[in-house]
């Protein structure tokens, strides 16, 4: 196995023998197979008019990639069964390999396109650059998949993701090619983040500021997790009047604060932090436990009998739900104890996304011409698990109380726990959402340069991204491509970002990595 695709690989270059996430050598390499698949198929539909490519195209390239996401498959009997549909849908001729191909076969198949095969012939500056499309891509594709479950498509994000991938099956490996391919993953990044918007604003209503309950209540109890909220809706249908409470964790969190989910009575609170805490807060939680997309961890014996897939995620042994019949789980949590008492750590303020915010604008400006609102710093991205990441929650609370802070993300847990009280009669942490909503982010700014006559760049405004993903990727890449300058980054910079890679990106747009809080803050303010 060869893979550095997240931020947290193995001494910053790449994990060889065992994912840090837990990934095996097998389901690594397996992962390679299916992306090769995909690219296989791409190019068998890349010179079909648009019209003429099967429906089933993009949902099936879609779900290969956010297959190989990090933290989300780790199943081989489920990435076989994947590859084997890609190759079928593929043929045999055009992709190159048998349906039925054992497993060595495959990988014999997909040698030449394997990372280590393309760092010996074409060197790291182009493999890096070819997997900053790849991974733009699989963000755009967890995202598209996102939308899907709401019936939204997009056309231009389906022609993109084949004509990407077609390029990179055909090697594509020209340094000017490749910065302009992945500047375009962030442009078509921009539509996906405006399609997933509105397909939540549209079946959930639009988020309203919303105080949620970090705590419980007695009952018995399901928690549900990742990003998926069409299935946390369902749960929450199918368990009305059962006696059972629904928590959220992680990045379900920002779910509270739309109206078609708040209405449920049982939606009542939220349990936990960040996504990496999962190993040592699920074995607390006293009932059945929903994963509905990124990020799982290895479970732990105290709670996998407790615990459920959904959709693409996977775990060998763990159980799996196909569809949105929660009738197990539901049976999981009558059966466990549940809460008996009342405990609230606190209350977190949900609900500010772009319409809350912007519905906000005029007392916003107002106060920044007042002089009451000195700068916006956008604080987000993903939590991890290195100690690095404390200089989020050390800038969140050095941070003047005269700047706004917009965060979202599961990074947003960096900056929970601390009363920054309000500005201009608004609260000063404004939480946006899931890391899905980066395109409240974009909105918002875009607004602001918009009422200020002026671009992004030239706003009292600063970006300081915690990556950890791939969704991350591409959505830094769509800042990259609205010319989005002095983005900070951290806490370390990209493994397959070579050296060569990254001046062209330091000299273009001014990207740098997260360095001292202090420095870092003064650089902020006289930038603005
Ligand atoms: Fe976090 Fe995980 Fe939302 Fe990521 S839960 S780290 S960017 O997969 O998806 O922010
Ligand atoms: Fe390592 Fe990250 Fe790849 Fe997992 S996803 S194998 S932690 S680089």
């Amino acid at each position: 196995m060869f893979c550095y695709q997240c931020e947290q690989t193995a001494r910053g270059t790449g994990c060889v023998t065992r994912g840090v996430c837990g990934k095996s050598p097998e389901a690594s390499d397996l992962q390679d197979v299916l992306v090769h698949a995909a690219k296989r198929l791409a190019t068998r539909y890349a010179g079909v008019a648009a019209a003429e490519r099967p429906a089933s195209l993009a949902p099936m390239l879609e779900d290969a990639l956010f297959v190989t996401v990090t933290n989300v498959n780790f199943d081989t009997a489920s990435i076989l069964e994947k590859i084997r549909d890609v190759v079928a849908a593929a043929g045999a001729t055009a992709a190159g390999v048998a349906v039925e191909a054992p497993e060595d076969t495959l990988l014999a198949w997909s040698r030449d396109s394997m990372i280590a095969s393309r760092k010996a012939s074409l060197g790291d500056d182009i493999t890096g650059l070819q997997e900053l499309l790849l991974y733009g891509l699989k963000g755009m594709a967890a995202y598209a998949h996102h939308a899907r479950q709401m019936n939204r498509a997009d056309p231009v994000v389906d022609a993109f993701m084949v004509e990407a991938l077609a390029k990179l099956d055909a090697g594509v490996a020209t340094v000017d090619e490749l910065l302009a391919l992945n500047l375009k993953c962030g442009e078509v990044t921009v539509n996906v983040l405006a399609l997933l918007d509105a397909a939540h604003g549209d079946t959930f209503g639009k988020p309203t500021p919303t105080p949620v309950l970090m705590g419980h209540v007695p009952g018995k109890a399901i928690l549900v997790s990742g990003h998926d909220m069409v299935d946390l809706k369902a749960l929450l249908e199918q368990t009305e009047g059962k006696g059972i409470n629904i928590y959220t964790h992680g990045e379900m969190l920002p779910a509270h604060g739309y109206p078609e989910l708040k209405k449920f009575k049982h939606l009542a609170g939220h349990f936990g932090g960040a996504w990496m805490l999962q190993q040592r807060e699920f074995p607390k939680f006293p009932g059945a436990i929903l994963m509905t997309t990124n990020c799982l961890m290895q479970p732990f014996e105290e709670y996998e009998g407790r615990l459920f897939t959904r959709n693409l995620v996977a775990w060998p042994g763990i159980a799996h739900i196909d569809g949105r019949d929660f009738t197990p789980v539901i049976e999981a949590a009558l059966a466990a104890p549940g809460f008996t008492d009342s405990v609230k750590t606190g209350e977190h303020l949900v609900g500010f996304g772009h319409d809350a915010v912007l519905g906000a604008a005029d007392k916003i400006i107002g106060a920044v011409k007042a002089g009451e609102i000195k700068h916006f710093a956008v604080i987000g991205g993903c939590d991890g698990t290195e100690g690095e990441r404390s200089y989020y929650t050390d800038l969140g609370t050095t941070i003047p109380n005269d700047w706004v802070i917009l965060t979202l993300g599961c990074g947003k847990y960096r900056l929970l726990g601390h009363d920054y009280g309000t500005v201009a009669g608004l609260p000063r942490l404004l939480d946006m959402g899931q890391c899905n909503d980066s395109f409240s982010a974009v909105k918002v700014a875009l607004a602001l340069a918009d009422a200020f006559g002026c671009t992004v760049n030239d706003l009292p405004l600063s970006i300081v991204l915690s990556w950890f993903e791939q969704k991350a990727v591409c959505v830094l890449l769509a800042l990259l491509h609205l010319n989005v300058k002095n983005i900070r980054i951290g806490p370390r910079l990209p493994a397959f970002l070579t050296p060569a890679v990254l001046k062209v990106l330091v000299d273009t747009f001014g990207l740098k990595p997260v360095g001292e809080v202090d420095t870092d803050l003064k650089a902020m303010a006289n930038a603005a």
